[in-house]
């Protein structure tokens, strides 16, 4: 991993996980200061400056990050454990959406339903070679088919992200099932 990858990992443990760990914190939208967060991750041994974190934002893989308009504010756009309102926008889903996840968890999830665990919320993709990367992540993967729209249309909300990530509570075992492709 290139240095720069490693500080992206490490911003994205702050800003979703534990701002401690730069001797941060975080508003109540996720927001952190940039000053702080510069010289808390300097504090730590890192180096980083301005250049190099509007360089990690601006090239990060999956736009995890974004600055308030005069870049004096960063946060992560998704993928919060702590709980933070970042103000998602509702949207309506297309019919299907999928989630990626790992065979060793089928079991609890067909008996349990998709729970958000230690995020807040069950992230869903918008196709499935998204979904059989998230899922990878975690071994063995399985692709899950999600009927998103008939939930939607049955109450349940649905939220977009600024990177496109698509977020909900919950799904219920009856709104899904696997599929091989
Ligand atoms: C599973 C990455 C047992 C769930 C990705 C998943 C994503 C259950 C794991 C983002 C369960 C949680 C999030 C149940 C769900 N019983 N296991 N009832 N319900 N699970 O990492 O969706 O690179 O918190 O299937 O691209 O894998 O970080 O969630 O396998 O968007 O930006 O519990 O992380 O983005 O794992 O990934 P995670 P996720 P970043």
């Amino acid at each position: 991993m290139g240095s720069l990858d490693k500080l992206s990992v490490f911003i994205s443990l702050v800003l979703r996980h534990k701002p401690d760990a730069a001797y941060i914190t975080l508003d109540e939208h996720g927001w952190a200061n940039v000053e702080e967060l510069l010289n808390g991750i300097n504090n730590t041994g890192r180096k980083i400056d301005m250049e190099i974190l509007e360089k990690i934002v601006a090239t990060d893989n999956k736009q995890r990050y974004s600055f308030n308009q005069d870049k004096t504010l960063i946060r992560a756009n998704q993928g919060h454990s702590i709980p933070v309102d970042v103000e998602l926008e509702e949207h309506e889903p297309p019919e299907f959406l999928y989630h990626g996840t790992a065979a060793r968890f089928l079991d609890s999830i067909m008996n349990e339903g998709l729970k958000p665990m230690s995020r807040l919320y069950v992230h869903l993709s918008k196709d499935t070679e998204t979904a059989l990367k998230v899922g990878k992540r975690h071994g063995d993967p399985v692709i899950l088919r999600i009927h998103s729209r008939d939930m939607y249309n049955d109450g349940y909300k649905f939220y977009l992200s600024e990177n496109g990530v698509w977020l909900t509570k919950k799904v219920d075992v009856r709104y899904f099932e696997v599929i091989n492709d």
